[in-house]
């Protein structure tokens, strides 16, 4: 497994994004698939993206909660499949929007057609072929990117719809404008100029985030269990749960710890679920690197975003949680230089 950091795009990549979206969608169908967890910033980008060619269609194996909510509610166009086969007969070429490598796409990609990757992780592992394009952005969500690209490219296609399925994604990866850079304010007035959403509505909208009876008592179980620990210079809280462990991790986090640490295990696999602070982070702490670092220890797969992210692969509680916790230990704090 390789960890490359991406040389960051440029503005210009845009012209050439648009002419490589243009010479392929000239010859035939152009999927655009969604990360296998479908959440909304994959959704949102590949919907938005693909409505701007009718060549396009947004496809993946899975809409998440607020995703499938979201496209309920615009009626959005999503081809939901569960492998390459589902995929249209005669395809051009296929585009791949916020997802870090070929696996978490989740099937096995077409490798004799050009692949196009739109993405803002901060590690990637893609290997490229020369008729491919990768397009990286530090920026906070894979839909700030499809903003910036649509309306320079294609502003017709910013209708309404396009634009709550953008914003949605871009409140959702940025955890509400809680841990965004400030150019992501940029994206969110490009997104809203000149349209009627009324902004402080569709957050409401959006925050309204129901529960179950049976899904509230889990994450109430995993309430009780939950332990605190000192990793290093960094405090942890952990527990595991068996649903909404995203859910949990952030409501752990607002007890005050550097790091919270969701786990569950299910079929002999066992998936990590981390959130870190704003002040750990400004303060050296990467969870998109100790992921990575526990997928080399262990298998499996990690990665995400220095306040967010996750690893999954088959070995018991226990020994990844243990991984995780090692690996923060060895992690400096800026402010005990
Ligand atoms: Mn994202």
């Amino acid at each position: 497994m390789t960890l490359t950091k991406p040389s960051t795009a440029q503005p210009s990549d845009l012209d050439g994004l648009h002419a490589w979206i243009t010479e392929n969608c000239s010859s035939g169908a152009v999927p655009v698939l969604t990360g296998m967890n479908g959440d909304m910033d994959t959704v949102g980008s590949a919907i938005s993206l693909a409505a701007s060619n009718s060549n396009m269609m947004a496809c993946g194996l899975h809409l998440g909660r607020i995703s499938k909510r979201v496209c309920e509610r615009l009626n959005a166009p999503f081809r939901k499949i569960s492998n390459s086969s589902d995929l249209p007969k005669k395809l051009s070429a296929v585009i791949i929007v916020d997802a870090a490598s070929s696996s978490q796409v989740g099937f096995d990609l077409p490798d004799d057609i050009p692949k196009c990757i739109i993405d803002h992780h901060a590690s990637n592992n893609w290997e490229l072929k020369d008729c491919d394009i990768y397009i990286n952005m530090p920026v906070s969500a894979t839909t700030e990117i499809i903003a910036d690209y649509l309306a320079t490219f294609s502003p017709e296609t910013m209708t309404k719809s396009v634009r709550e399925l953008l914003l949605a994604g871009l409140l959702t990866d940025s955890g509400r404008f809680k841990h965004n850079q400030k150019e992501s304010f940029h994206s969110a007035n490009v997104i809203l100029d000149n349209s009627d959403i009324d902004y402080a509505k569709f957050v409401e909208w959006l925050e309204k985030s129901v529960t179950n009876t049976s899904e509230r008592g889990s994450l109430l179980r995993g309430l009780q269990r939950t332990k605190a620990t000192e990793s290093g210079p960094w405090s942890i809280i952990h527990t595991n749960c068996g649903t909404l462990e995203g859910r949990l991790a952030g409501l752990l986090l607002g007890i005050g710890y550097d790091i919270s640490l969701v786990s569950r295990t299910r079929n002999g696999e066992t998936r990590m679920t981390a959130r870190a602070s704003k002040l750990a982070t400004s303060e050296g702490l990467s969870l998109a690197i100790i992921m990575s670092e526990v997928a080399k220890q262990l298998g499996g797969e990690g990665g995400g975003h220095d306040g967010a992210a996750g690893w999954s692969g088959s070995v018991d509680m226990i020994t990844a949680e243990s991984s995780f916790i090692s690996h923060v230990a060895k992690i400096p704090r800026s402010s005990d230089k």
